[in-house]
């Protein structure tokens, strides 16, 4: 942050307090203490259906209120979409001296096999007038740049009525449609009821927001697990230690110091998905990002107890590289498979970094492309290492199974798909690519160019690309690739 930029953080929070309490000497104290800010107030509690909502303690407008002052409120979001939007009293910065980057922390209930992965958005009052009714900015996590995530995900509820539980139907914007299963265990409705949120419409509401996939292990129907995301989502990482002003490092497995969800007001980006630089904000939204039922333990539903700043603390260091690859089935039964992995610096893509593979299965391998071929069946470990520095490492592990019976799924082999020419100046072609959904995305993230019906002997042409490295992804429907092109 520069000198004119923390002037002009502090000078809105200057306003703020003027507006709020018309004292200056408190408006003294709060430029001397560091960090150490609880939410102070809910502007907005949403919830989405489930099993939680419309009763105490999780699912009432005085779950949001508990959530105020503390770490060890209780507040469900229900299913997907569900939000609550609050404030700190005092603008969080994004501060360079803050430990790993991280600006502030959302606390949750997960275990460690059960995560409930929520969205963070940011705003910064812009016009100053201490409502959120400026820009939200997400703030991409690890599995941003998934084939699975999706943006503008929308689900509409509809209410089945009655006075006791009953399934709720959903339908999404792509047509899918579902149930939010009632279940013997919480048999008040699950939507919510005009009592509690009047705001609702009790025919239908819709939510929308960033979906990603939840990765639930269901191969034991009596220990389900919903895998921990790598970082960057609210109900994910176990609590540690007080004091809570000190964050975990969001770029390790292993919870270190407050433990939580730490957050990084860098990872912001625009409706684009372009990063942007705020040099501090206001406003923290929330919304469940998963859309999952999973038998007995019924729907997903991002759980939060409180959210704290962090103090500044240039000593603290840590690992601030991460690979994120996308979990793997339980079983393979193909000889290749498109493998997910990208290099994060600090929480942001880096396309340009090396990824160095070992397999612990003889005959596995996997390529530049991350693409894995194997040749026989066993337990399969991969370990990624990142090549510049090899302390960074993810492991994924899998069963290939090549003797079971293959699925009727018209496969592409998917070796033969690849671009060339790469590097290249004026035009790509995709070979093997066949009524293809081609997008091509920039360093930062940024789509620059989408083309639907793509075939392999069309021209695409990049001449007007800036030089640089490129992602270029390849949605068959059935299977999508990812590729590297390097634009002289
Ligand atoms: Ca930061
Ligand atoms: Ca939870
Ligand atoms: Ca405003
Ligand atoms: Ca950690």
């Amino acid at each position: 942050m520069t000198g004119k930029q923390l002037v002009k953080c502090l000078f809105n929070n200057k306003l703020n307090r003027i507006r709020y309490t018309g004292a200056t000497i408190i408006l003294i104290l709060s430029f001397t203490m560091a960090g150490a800010q609880y939410i102070s107030e809910v502007l907005e509690y949403t919830p989405a259906p489930g099993q939680f909502i419309n009763s105490a303690p999780w699912g009432l407008p005085s779950s949001a209120s508990s959530i105020v002052g503390t770490v060890n409120g209780s507040l469900c979001l229900g299913s997907f979409g569900g939000y609550v939007i609050f404030r700190f009293e005092n603008p969080v910065e994004n501060h360079p001296d803050n430990p790993y980057g991280v600006d502030f922390t959302i606390f949750g209930n997960p275990l460690i096999d059960w995560s409930e992965p929520g969205i963070v958005s940011v705003m910064k009052d812009n016009n100053e007038n201490s409502l959120p009714d400026d820009t939200w900015y997400e703030l991409n996590g690890s599995d941003y740049y998934f084939s699975s995530t999706a943006r503008n995900y929308e689900v509409t509820y509809s209410n089945p009525g009655d006075t006791i539980a009953l399934d709720v139907p959903w339908m999404d914007n792509t047509g899918k449609v579902g149930h939010i299963r009632a279940n013997s265990f919480h048999q008040q409705p699950y939507y919510p009821l005009p009592d509690s949120f009047p705001a609702l419409a009790q025919d239908q509401y819709t939510l929308s927001g960033s979906v990603i996939e939840a990765e639930m292990e269901t191969t034991s129907p009596t220990f389900i697990k919903s895998r921990k995301r790598a970082f960057g989502y609210a109900d994910n990482q176990l609590r540690g230690t007080a004091p809570f002003i000190k964050p975990d490092n969001p770029y390790t497995g292993e919870v270190e110091n407050s433990g939580g969800d730490a957050f990084d007001i860098g990872w912001a980006v625009d409706s684009n998905g372009i990063y942007v630089d705020l040099d501090c904000i206001h406003f923290v939204k929330v919304h469940n990002a998963a859309l999952s039922a999973e038998g007995w333990l019924g729907e997903l539903s991002t759980e939060i107890t409180g959210a704290v700043d962090v103090a500044e603390d240039g000593s603290t260091t840590g690992e601030l590289d991460m690979i994120v690859i996308k979990e793997l089935p339980v079983e393979i039964d193909t000889t290749e498979y498109q493998l997910e992995a990208f290099v994060f610096h600090k929480g942001r893509v880096q396309i340009d970094k090396t990824i160095h593979w070992t397999s612990s299965l003889t005959g596995a391998m996997v390529n530049d492309n991350h693409l894995l071929t194997v040749t026989g069946s066993g337990d399969l470990v991969l370990t990624a290492v990142l090549a510049e520095k090899p302390e960074v490492k993810t492991e994924v592990s899998t069963i290939i199974k090549l003797d079971k019976t293959t699925s009727g799924l018209d496969r592409y082999r998917l070796s033969e798909i690849f671009l060339y020419p790469n590097p290249a100046r004026d035009f790509i072609r995709i070979k093997g690519a066949r009524d293809a959904s081609v997008s091509i995305y920039d360093a930062a993230g940024k789509r620059c160019l989408m083309i639907q019906a793509y075939h392999e002997h069309n021209t695409i042409d990049i001449s007007g690309f800036p030089v640089g490295l490129y992602m270029v992804k390849i949605d068959h429907g059935v299977q999508i690739n990812w590729l590297k092109l390097l634009k002289e």
